[in-house]
């Protein structure tokens, strides 16, 4: 199996899905790693679309089968790889609503949000105060919803982490970054500790990170950023295996 990602994420969805796998028991079969640079641009390479037409990581590619859309990947490595993280049966109408929230919702809006706050210092601010406006009010609005869904659970879909849990948390745990305040949430920031202490979850952003970094960069990353103008996290560090 091989997987083309980056140190994002949508990246980190999988990368935490094939350690919680692990975790669980399961004698999965050699992942290999290929590091796309989303700086040079790799993901609009003519091998890069054959696998993924729409140009993004993270794709999945197992023998014949490409699997694009980070959230088609945990339902993709859950069915075949049976666990509590995505229990068949009447539990998986449970599960299905939250993973298509995520992608339908925090992921478009939460991303969108960041890259205006993150990434967009050339543009001039008044520009930018439509947007900005209309994301964090659509996020906030997300958080509270995920709030009220955790009231009198500790994971999104009852007692067990699942994919829906993996899908969300990788844009959910960057609020900071989004500078989309939610501290008002008690139940998700409860959530977004409970899930990063779990070994797996560590494991699986330390993908394309040093580890001392997974929750805060290092200055000389930051001035490295911005000295080169980034528009998107580097992952050059990315852990290859081939
Ligand atoms: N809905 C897609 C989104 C994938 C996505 O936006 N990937 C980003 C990185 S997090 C990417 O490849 N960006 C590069 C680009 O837009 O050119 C998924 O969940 O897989």
């Amino acid at each position: 199996m091989d997987l083309w990602t980056a140190a994002t994420p949508n990246g980190w969805k999988v990368t935490i899905m094939v350690e919680e796998l692990i975790e669980a028991g399961i004698d999965m079969p050699e992942l290999k790693l290929r590091n796309i640079s989303l700086i040079d641009g790799e993901q609009f390479s003519e091998e890069f679309t054959r696998h993924n037409p729409n140009q993004k990581i993270p794709v999945l590619i197992d023998g014949d089968v490409d699997i694009m859309e980070s959230c088609a990947i945990l339902q993709y490595l859950g069915e075949k790889y049976p666990s509590d993280l995505f229990p068949q049966g009447e539990k998986r109408w449970e599960i299905l609503p939250w993973l298509y929230w995520q992608a339908a919702n925090v992921g478009p809006i939460f991303g969108n949000r960041l890259s205006y706050t993150r990434y967009m210092d050339d543009v001039d601010d008044a520009a930018k105060a439509h947007p900005l406006e209309r994301f964090l009010k659509e996020a906030r609005r997300l958080a509270s919803v995920l709030n009220h869904r955790l009231e009198g659970r500790d994971y999104v879909c009852g007692d067990n982490l699942t994919i829906a849990d993996i899908a969300i948390y990788p844009w959910v745990r960057g609020w900071k970054w989004s500078k989309i305040n939610m501290t008002d949430q008690p139940n998700v920031m409860a959530w977004i500790d409970r899930v990063r202490a779990r070994p797996a979850v560590g494991r699986g952003l330390a993908y394309g990170m040093p580890k001392e970094e997974i929750d805060q960069w290092s200055a000389e990353r930051k001035a490295e950023y911005a000295k080169n103008g980034a528009t998107i996290a580097d992952n050059k560090t990315l852990r290859t295996e081939s």
